[in-house]
């Protein structure tokens, strides 16, 4: 490794210790970004690689509020405003239990290269609560992101942080924290986006991720000289991404034989019965293995992570971090595997990673596969500031544009740097050209 990134690398984990998804994060990118550093001496110079690891704000606040039984209870919420070098920070807020700085820091470091990629003027950002939404009523929710924008809505704005979904945040959580934003800035503006059809949202937006990621594994397949349609495909999750990521899957003729949620994972050999998995997820708000009380022959498995034991041409991991590590890499490579596309942002570990591209599984980094959310996220902003309501058509085929721009300009990075079918490489490296122009023009600040 280049020394200059590595003496950052080290220097970042003994400044952070106890943040291994932060780790984990920057060491993936770091380790692409090392042959950029022995050509370019100047971003040294500049300290660009010391700026760009360092967020430019974290805030950590208090989130106070009074459950159905009132009982006062009290949960941290954050932003961390990453990097505005491109644009207005923007990216998710994350309601999950498990929800820590470490998991923010990483987010919010992935979520700068993802909307490089987008080629939108968006920077990176990332928030959330360790509020648990699962069993709580819709009267405790809306408690909750009232307390929750009571703090947060001093520091983000439609030009300066621009919040949006991500696990635990769905259509219900946004329109309640909107309202308030409403309420105490006085303004209706682009503030949030992923908002519903009636007050500002983009037609779109729901599918975006989950269509984008498949549009992305489409060209991938593509230049590779293959095609999705006709192949087994296993989706993990069953929320927004994975939902849609399942339903585009089977209208360009894959075949989706498995999903999971927390709790455990669904087999139907027949091809999932989306419409049922969305009932259950979207309507009820239910576990997945309900999936059976209609579908009496199909399996279930009550440990999410042996969803990768299930034979599959593609596989598309899209729930959260490090669920696909060596034993589940190492089914998926055992099975025939063709290619593995991240809906999920880093859903595989490193070490699964190498495994796969050193088993000559294509493979599709998340911060180039799930962009497509950001990005028709960047489209509602821009609808929203020209007072513009575009078609769902409209929508789909700049979505459908912009996945086709990110897998040329990251498959011919990687081609430049001499690893054609590296697509982590190529995604880490034109992703960083633009944010480092960016940096570079504006100087130490
Ligand atoms: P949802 O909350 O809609 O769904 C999350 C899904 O993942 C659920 O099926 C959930 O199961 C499962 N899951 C969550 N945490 C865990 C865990 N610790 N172990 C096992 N399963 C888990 O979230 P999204 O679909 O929006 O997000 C999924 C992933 O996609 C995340 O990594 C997110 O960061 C990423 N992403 C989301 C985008 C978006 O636009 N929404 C854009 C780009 C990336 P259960 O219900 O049991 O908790
Ligand atoms: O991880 C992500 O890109 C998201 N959760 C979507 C962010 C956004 O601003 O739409």
């Amino acid at each position: 490794m280049n020394t200059y990134v590595s003496k950052v690398l080290e220097e970042l984990k003994a400044k952070n210790p106890n943040q291994p998804e932060f780790h984990q994060a920057v060491t993936e990118v770091l380790d692409s970004l090392s042959v950029v550093f022995d050509k370019h001496p100047e971003y040294e110079a500049r300290g660009l690689l010391d700026m760009l690891v360092e967020p430019e704000r974290v805030i950590l606040f208090r989130v106070p509020w009074v459950d159905d039984k009132g009982v006062v209870r009290v949960n941290k919420g954050y932003r961390v405003q990453y990097n505005s070098a491109i644009g207005p920070y923007k990216g998710g807020l994350r309601f999950h239990p498990s929800v820590n700085l470490s998991i923010l820091k990483f987010l919010g470091f992935e979520q700068i290269f993802k909307n490089s990629l987008t080629g939108l003027p968006i920077g990176g950002g990332k928030g959330g609560s360790d509020f648990d939404p699962k069993g709580k009523s819709d009267n405790e929710i809306m408690k909750f992101c009232q307390a929750f924008m009571a703090e947060l809505y001093r520091h983000i704005g439609a030009d300066t942080d621009v919040p949006a979904g991500d696990i635990g945040v769905g259509a219900r959580e946004i329109g309640f924290m909107f309202g308030y934003y409403k309420k105490l800035a006085n303004e209706h503006v682009g503030v949030l986006t992923g908002r519903g059809l009636s007050y500002g949202g983009s037609l779109a937006r729901k599918e975006a991720t989950g269509f984008g990621l498949v549009y992305l594994a489409s060209e991938m397949l593509a230049h590779f000289g293959n095609t999705i349609s006709g192949k087994t495909v296993v989706v993990s999750g069953s929320g927004n991404v994975a939902i849609y990521a399942a339903v585009k899957a089977t209208e360009l003729g894959g075949k989706v034989v498995a999903m999971s949620d927390s709790n455990g994972y669904i087999y139907d050999k027949n091809g999932i019965d989306i419409k049922l998995i969305k009932e259950i997820k979207e309507v009820k708000r239910g576990r997945i293995k309900e999936y059976l009380e209609k579908h009496p022959d199909a399996v279930y498995g009550d440990n999410c992570r042996d969803i990768w034991t299930v034979k599959c041409d593609v596989a598309l991991p899209c729930a959260t971090q490090n669920e696909l590590d060596e034993k589940g890499a190492a089914a998926l490579i055992k099975n025939g595997v063709i290619a593995v596309a991240e809906g999920a942002n880093m859903p595989t570990t490193l070490e699964a990673t190498k495994m796969l591209q050193d088993a000559g599984v294509l493979f599709a980094p998340g911060k180039a596969a799930n962009a497509g959310g950001v990005a028709t996220s960047a489209l509602e902003m821009a609808q929203s500031s020209g007072r513009l309501f575009w078609s769902f058509e409209e929508v789909d085929a700049k979505l459908k544009n912009i996945m086709k721009n990110i897998f040329k300009n990251i498959s011919s990075a990687a081609a430049e740097y001499g690893q054609p079918k590296n697509l982590v490489l190529g995604a880490n490296i034109a992703a960083f050209k633009k944010i480092a122009d960016a940096m570079m023009a504006q100087g130490i600040c």
